[in-house]
Formats: C-alpha cells, structure tokens, sequence
C-alpha cells in the first residue's frame, strides 16, 4: 500500500535520520500496522535536526513523532496507534473478548517491559560509546536485556506468534526486537530468530513507504530517483533558487522524501559528451543538477500524474504564477531505480 497523498489518516515522521537510526524510528510501527491493515495513509514530514513548531506540542505533547490523525482524532503513543489501527482489522486485533485483551497485554508487553531494557542497552553503544560510564554500566544493561530476551523466548518456545495468530502484540514485540538490530543477542535464541524471520513476511513492511527504511540497508530496493539536468541563465540563479523553494514543497507534499538543487561548480567539458552539452548550455548559462529521492515508484507515478492532471490548479505549479527561470525545452530528466546505495 503506497502512501496515498490524498488519504484520510496522516502521520507523522522525520524527513531524515542518522543512519545508526534508520529502520528504527517509531513511526515504522504505525506505517507496518497501517500496512498490514492495507490502510493508505499521508505522511507529515518534520525536519528531525530543527526544532518542532510550538504548535506541535498540541497534537504530541513530547515532541516526537509519530502522531496520527484521522478526521477528528489526533493521536499520539505508538501503543495507542497501533491499538486504534489494530481496531479497524480482526486480523491485527482479534474480536473475541479474549483474544483481543491478550493482544493488548502484548503490546504493552512489548514496550513496558521489554522495550526499556533493549533501549537502555543499546542505547549504551549507539549514544555513548567511549564513555567511561557507560563501559561500566554496560554489563549489567546486557545482563538485563539478555534476561528479557531469554524470558520472550521461553514464552514463544515453538509457538509462531504469542498467541494463536499474528497481533499488534507481535508487531509491537517485533518492532521492539529490532532495537538490538546491531547485536547478534535476538538470534542467539533459535525460537526469537525464527519469531523475528516470520514476521518478515507478514509485515508487508511499509517497505515502500518509509524515509528511515529507506535509508537502512533495503534502500535501494525500494525508492526511486527522479533526475534533472537544467540549463539557467546565470543571472537567474536567486530566481530559479526562489522557484525551487515553491515547487519542491508540492514535491514533498506529494510524498517526496528529499530534493536536492544544485547549482553548477566543477563542472568541466568533455572530449565528447559533457553536462553542458547534454542540454545545449549557451555562454550565459549554468548547468544544475537536480534530482528527487521518492519512497517508491508507485509514488512518484502518483504525483506526476496529479501535477500533470489538467484540473490540478495550484498555483505554485502555475507557470504564469511561478514561471520556470530556464528553457524547460532543454531540460533532460529521467525517473532511476537505484541499484546500490551504501
Ligand atoms: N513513546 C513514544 C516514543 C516516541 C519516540 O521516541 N519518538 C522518537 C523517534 S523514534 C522521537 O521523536 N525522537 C525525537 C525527540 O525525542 O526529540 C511512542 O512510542 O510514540
């Protein structure tokens, strides 16, 4: 289920994080319920390395993401999200009374006494690493997240899921595992390894859908590239800046998860082909270099289709309200699907 701009629930998520955190950030939770409850949803993305306007201490009182809203309810809590998701599919919550409040134990389960302990420790390596304290406090952290693991393990024994069928409590467990993702700690139990490895398939993980996903090691499965090479007068460049700053927003309204616009600096003639021949650059011209990041192809597909839509009328993509500062004509652009990404 690509994310659908013009869906009903929205979350929210970073527009980038470190890579220690990518395929780690909570939202990941929420975008894998959505995706096995086969819900489209839109994406509010926040800019992780400046601060969150004030007024987003209204909808998430601490100031992380994700927060969800749908129509009048504004959420906030993976557990609560996850839960109210869970609540529009049998297959994530079951109906019958009982099956359906020991899901919910599972899942606050998963993050009250198992998450604090498998955060506690690997957040040693990943925020402190070389710390004298932390070197001394590492011991007793393993200690305690060993022993968790080692109690989830003897409560799976060979069972597939925590109950009879696949919940938001093996969602919420599994997201929780993938915390000591850098640690061979899970797979040291053979009935956790196998827990975590037949979730995959039935995650349906929003693999096409998340900025942080995108960033770990499945990348270049799963997003795609548009790429631009552009001729600009030269005396234009604030103005093709100024341009730029209006469109891309629509870009990442569409769903777009990083746009990059750059201006010519080292960019040399070719014996035979070269950035500026490749789009007739006359004396007066600089070569730019742009491309769009999207989550997946389906996406992408999506937004060009609503930019080219005739009935589409906002006026940033309006040439007479926001006219292009270059010969579009000269303009060479192609949609890529990445091959490697390290
Ligand atoms: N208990 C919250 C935790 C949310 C949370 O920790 N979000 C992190 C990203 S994974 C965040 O926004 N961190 C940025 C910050 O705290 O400033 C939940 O499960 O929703």
């Amino acid at each position: 289920m690509p994310i659908d701009p013009d869906a009903s629930i929205e979350i929210t998520a970073f527009d980038w994080v470190p890579p220690f955190a990518a395929g780690l950030v909570r939202d990941l939770r929420v975008r894998w319920a959505l995706e096995e409850a086969e819900l489209g949803y839109r994406t509010r993305l926040l800019d992780a390395r400046a601060p969150r306007p004030p007024e987003y201490l209204r909808e998430q009182p601490f100031d992380q993401v994700p927060s969800y809203r749908e129509g009048a309810l504004q959420l906030f809590e993976t557990g609560a999200i996850v839960q109210h998701v869970g609540e529009k599919d049998e297959r994530l919550l079951p109906r019958d009374a009982i099956g359906r409040a020991r899901a919910i134990q599972w899942t606050y389960a998963a993050l009250n006494s198992v998450e604090p302990a498998l955060q506690s420790f690997a957040s040693l390596d990943l925020f402190f690493a070389g710390e004298e304290w932390a070197r001394l406090r590492r011991p007793g952290a393993e200690e305690l997240a060993r022993l968790k693991l080692k109690r989830l393990s003897d409560w799976l024994g060979d069972r597939e899921w925590l109950e009879g069928s696949f919940t938001i409590g093996d969602l919420m467990m599994v997201s929780v595992l993938r915390i000591l993702r850098d640690t061979d700690l899970v797979e040291q139990h053979a009935s956790l390894a196998v827990y975590q490895a037949a979730a995959k398939p039935a995650r349906h993980f929003s693999a096409r859908s998340q900025r942080s996903w995108m960033i770990s090691r499945r990348r270049a499965e799963m997003s795609y590239v548009d790429g631009f090479v552009i001729a600009v007068p030269t005396a234009n460049k604030q103005k093709f800046i100024d341009h730029a700053n209006t469109a891309d927003v629509v870009f990442k309204e569409m769903g777009a998860i990083r746009i990059v616009e750059c201006w010519q600096d080292d960019v040399p003639d070719g014996k035979v082909t070269d950035f500026r021949r490749s789009v007739q650059a006359k004396e007066d011209e600089s070569v730019c270099f742009s491309w769009i990041e999207w989550p997946d192809k389906a996406t992408r597909d999506a937004a060009f289709a609503k930019m080219m839509d005739p009935n589409n009328t906002d006026p940033r993509m309006d040439p007479a309200n926001n006219p292009m500062p270059f010969d579009g004509k000269r303009m060479i652009f192609g949609g890529f699907a990445p091959v490697v990404d390290v």
